[in-house]
């Protein structure tokens, strides 16, 4: 059977995938060696695709609250009550909040139904918790959004600066690639990030700066480049404008200790040829757009951009965030680039044929949100974000849901914390049904294909627009027939960027034809360096941009911490996917929190025991990770369990929503915080076939091969009867250790659940018990002693989640001799597959633990 060629649904990378359907909802998964992005290459989010294509947990039909309803009911209802709210409150009382995970044409349709026909602004997405900055930064320095790289920069360069940026988690593919350059042609790689993260410990030199320190060190180091007589003068006059006083601006102290100052100097020196590769330590800051510009202006004024090798590349997190900007999904942006000039308000209308185009711009999320609380805005539509989770203040996020007079939700789950609150829920076609393009980081657009057919009644999102465009009189302006309809004409839209200067250029697709259009291979805008042909602002120059360290946040008392939130290695997001996969939950089962060893001593926190965590906006719990890799005034907490995994792990409710002043984008990355230890009187853990809801303090649930496994832990009385399922039960009860056992079994003897509480021991190992699930190859009293009567041998905690592969495993390898990577993979098959476990092996190497350790 031949394969499918498609894209990954997951990061900006934007790797090309050849998919072939090997049964009902099964797909096999394989790089495209032929796709320029990855060249074959698939990270474990990628690699594991398969997993989390079934049909658990979706949404198959359109519900207005808890009742199934037909299509057109549905669409009635959304398009009536948002006909009602413009006509009694006007256009402005409506706003739709879309998502980087749309593709090109969802966005394209949405886009255009907000600005050019409800007439209203309100339109954002979630690259404002992710981009704006960057695209800020575009506009102050070029005059338009565009990023001046290309993947194969990386391949040239000498030196290679990741400013907040854990590549080797979050970005892998380019982290291979990164690593294939430094093995080649002995390329130095530079890390920026307050926390020494697995990208950083690989790197030649790892600069941990404090919180929002990067505007003083690139500015320092600007200063330091031109004192050595580095500044490209040549290339400034002919290029550039620059500000007053830009030069004075760069008088400042570094922030990090000189001879690391100097070393990194020396580094970019010598290095003509540096890409720094810039992500969200840079743009999720409340001065993230001087921090981007800052970068610029280092590569600006030493003329290392526009060559190859060289260049300040902003890198993307999700999938579409690259086409999301092209469109205009920003509420400060119009469509293709363009902004709200007259002229291109004007230019914009006649396109789309439109006298209802909004004014300007609109409000931005986090002002949105606030707009949806206070009741500015009473009709909001969501499509492909899961706010209640992701944005800053969570809390209050949550409230607004609830009090909007109506919502709606377009998804491909049937209950997020998000679509809870809804009133019409609307079931969209996921990856591997949906069909259309999305743009990389490199600007390189690509197909994503459909691999099967839909399912239940789920409809492509561009569909569902315009079916509601068409029920609010729009019709003919809506009336695509297919993805390749819309996208011609986004594709021809874009002829009236070149009028204003603008680079972005799809026109040669205008009038492709249907096989042309299912043909495309990914190709990319703008060329390898896009701003070689000219920079459009200023008469054709760029700007270097003044940019000022922000002011240190002063000390609250109560909360004498910086909380740092950001990613795990296998999990996407709000985990509404990646957490239905069991090999993806390996890596992490559950949120922990990373303390420094001499704050945890200070205050007694427990390595594997469990932490509060506050801010002045929520408090939540988390497991505790003592770790040297976090400085000791800061702590940090993954960003993705939801309400439907877990009692504590919401990070979203912690974090200030205070933005940037340009941008509009929160600082996610620096909230005033404390932790306290959190000593429950019992600990849990409960293996089951199904999902459970607790009521506990302290839960967290896991997806395991055969069900899920559930942390458990709290005060007072322990009930556990409500999460039990029915069945036979045995039981067992230990009282010297405090411990008690509890399992079920169904009709045919295989085990259902089973529950293990202690008040002071220890728990047994999950592992083989949750492998017993569903099976009666155990007897019952090896269900309740939690572990088989004859030992299995332990490899330890699972460092290739691919093919298995335990932390044992791999250091009897190294006893026996393996020196390398390499070699250790030939013994033990560990990151052979997708190779995302590679920087741990190294680690191992390195004689550190693997940081895997499990909950005791
Ligand atoms: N596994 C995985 N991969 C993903 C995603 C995912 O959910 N999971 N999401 C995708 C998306 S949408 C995005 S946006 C990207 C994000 O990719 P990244 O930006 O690489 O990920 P983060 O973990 O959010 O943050 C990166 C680093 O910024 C550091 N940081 C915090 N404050 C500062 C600071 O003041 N200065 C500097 N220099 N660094 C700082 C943090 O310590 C953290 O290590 O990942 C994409 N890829
Ligand atoms: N604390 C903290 N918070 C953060 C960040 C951080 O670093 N720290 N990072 C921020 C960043 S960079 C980002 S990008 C955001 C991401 O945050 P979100 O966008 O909220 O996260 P996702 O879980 O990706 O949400 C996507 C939703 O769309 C659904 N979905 C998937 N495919 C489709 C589809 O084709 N159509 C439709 N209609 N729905 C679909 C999924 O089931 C899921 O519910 O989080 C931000 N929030
Ligand atoms: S790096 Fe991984 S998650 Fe990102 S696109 Fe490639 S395979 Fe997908
Ligand atoms: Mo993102």
């Amino acid at each position: 059977m031949a394969a499918i060629l498609t894209t990954c649904a997951y990061c900006g990378v934007g790797c090309g995938i050849a998919a072939k359907v090997v049964g009902d909802r099964k797909v096999s998964i394989a790089g495209d060696k032929d796709h320029p992005a990855n060249r074959g290459a698939l990270c474990s989010k990628g690699i594991h695709l398969g997993e989390t294509v079934g049909l658990e947990g979706r949404l198959l039909h359109p519900m207005i609250g808890e009742e199934r309803v037909e299509w057109d009911r549905a669409l009635d209802e959304v398009a009536g009550r948002m006909r009602e709210c413009v006509e009694t409150y006007g256009p402005d009382s409506v706003a739709l909040y879309v998502s980087g995970q749309l593709l090109t044409e969802d966005y394209y349709v949405a886009n255009k139904l907000a600005k050019g026909f409800i007439g209203t602004g309100n339109i954002d997405t979630n690259s404002r918790l992710c981009m704006a900055s960057a695209v800020a930064a575009h506009q102050r320095a070029f005059g338009e959004d565009v990023v001046p790289c290309s993947y194969e920069d990386l391949d040239c360069a000498e030196l290679i600066v990741l400013v907040g940026s854990n590549t080797a988690w979050c970005h892998p593919v380019i982290w291979q690639r990164i690593e294939r350059a430094r093995e080649q042609h002995g390329t130095r790689l530079v890390v920026i990030d307050p926390r020494r993260t697995e990208t950083a410990e690989r790197a030649d030199l790892h600069l941990a700066v404090r919180p929002d320190g990067d505007v003083a060190l690139f500015n320092a180091l600007l200063g330091e480049m031109l004192a050595r007589g580095l500044v490209d003068q040549d290339f400034l006059a002919a290029h550039c404008t620059i500000p007053a006083q830009f030069w004075d601006s760069l008088d400042c102290s570094p922030g990090v200790p000189a001879e690391v100052f100097s070393r990194f100097a020396d580094m970019v020196a010598e290095s003509p040829r540096t890409v720094t590769l810039f992500s969200q330590g840079a743009n999720q800051s409340v001065g993230g757009t001087d921090k981007c510009n800052a970068i610029t202006n280092l590569h600006l004024a030493t003329g290392r951009i526009n060559r190859p090798g060289a260049g300040p590349f902003s890198i993307t997190g999700q999938p579409n965030a690259m086409g999301g900007r092209e469109v205009g999904g920003l509420s400060s942006m119009l469509a293709v680039h363009l902004g709200f000039s007259l002229a291109e308000r004007a230019d914009v209308a006649t396109f789309w044929k439109t006298d209802h185009l909004c004014k300007g711009p609109g409000l931005k999320a986090i002002d949105l949100f606030r707009a949806v609380h206070d009741g500015r805005i009473k009709f909001l539509w969501i499509m492909g974000t899961n706010p209640a989770v992701s944005m800053p203040d969570a809390g209050f996020v949550r409230e607004a849901l609830a009090r909007c007079p109506t919502l709606v939700v377009s998804e491909i789950m049937a209950e997020t914390d998000t679509s809870r609150f809804a009133h019409v829920r609307l079931p969209a076609l996921g990856w591997g049904e949906k069909d259309g393009t999305v743009t990389n980081s490199e600007r390189r657009i690509s197909r994503q294909r459909a691999l099967f057919t839909p399912p239940g009644e789920a409809r492509a999102d561009w569909q569902i627009i315009c079916e509601v465009a068409r029920l609010t009189g729009f019709e003919e302006h809506f009336s695509f027939d297919s993805a390749a309809d819309v996208f011609r004409e986004y594709a021809a839209m874009s002829a009236l960027s070149g009028a204003y200067g603008k680079l972005f250029d799809l026109t040669a697709w205008a009038d492709c034809s249907d096989a042309e259009y299912d043909t495309m291979r990914p190709f990319r805008w703008g060329g390898r360096h896009p701003c070689a042909a000219r920079f459009p602002a200023e008469g054709g120059k760029a700007r270097l941009v003044r940019v000022t360290a922000p002011v240190t946040p002063s000390q609250q008392p109560d909360f004498p911490l910086r909380l740092n939130t950001g990613r795990y290695r296998d999990q996407w997001h709000t985990m509404t996917r990646t957490g239905l996969s069991p090999k993806l939950s390996i890596h992490r089962r559950e949120p922990r929190v990373e303390v420094h060893p001499d704050v945890a001593s200070e205050i007694g926190l427990l390595d594997g025991g469990l932490a509060r965590v506050g801010t002045p906006f929520g408090e939540s719990i988390y497991r505790v990770e003592l770790s040297e890799a976090v400085r000791p005034s800061e702590i940090f907490v993954p960003m993705h369990w939801s309400d439907g995994l877990s009692a504590g792990g919401r990070t979203g409710r912690l974090v200030q929503p205070t933005v940037d002043p340009h941008s509009g984008q929160p600082g996610f990355k620096n909230t005033a915080a404390r932790i306290a230890p959190f000593r429950p009187e019992w600990r849990a853990f409960l293996a089951g076939r199904v999902r459970i809801r607790p009521t506990t303090d302290y839960w967290s649930a896991s997806r395991v091969e055969k069900g899920w496994i559930t942390e458990l832990a709290g005060m007072g009385s322990v009930d556990f009867d409500y999460l039990m399922p029915p069945g036979e039960r045995s039981e067992a009860s230990d009282m010297q250790a405090g411990m008690k056992r509890l399992a079920v079994s169904a009709q045919d003897g295989s085990l259902e659940a089973v529950l293990f509480i202690t008040r002071s021991g220890t728990l047994p190992p999950r592992e083989w018990i949750s492998d017993q699930l569903g099976t009666d190859f155990a007897s019952v009293t090896e269900w309740l002693a939690g572990r088989p009567l004859t030992p299995l041998q332990d490899c330890g905690p699972t460092v290739c989640v691919c093919h298995g592969v335990g932390e044992l495993d791999i250091l009897s390898a190294i006893d026996a001799g393996a020196e390398d990577v390499a070699t250790i993979s030939k013994c033990t098959k560990a990151g052979t597959n997708c190779g995302s476990c590679r920087p741990i092996i190294s680690r191992l190497l390195d004689g550190h633990g693997a940081r895997l350790t499990e909950v005791r």
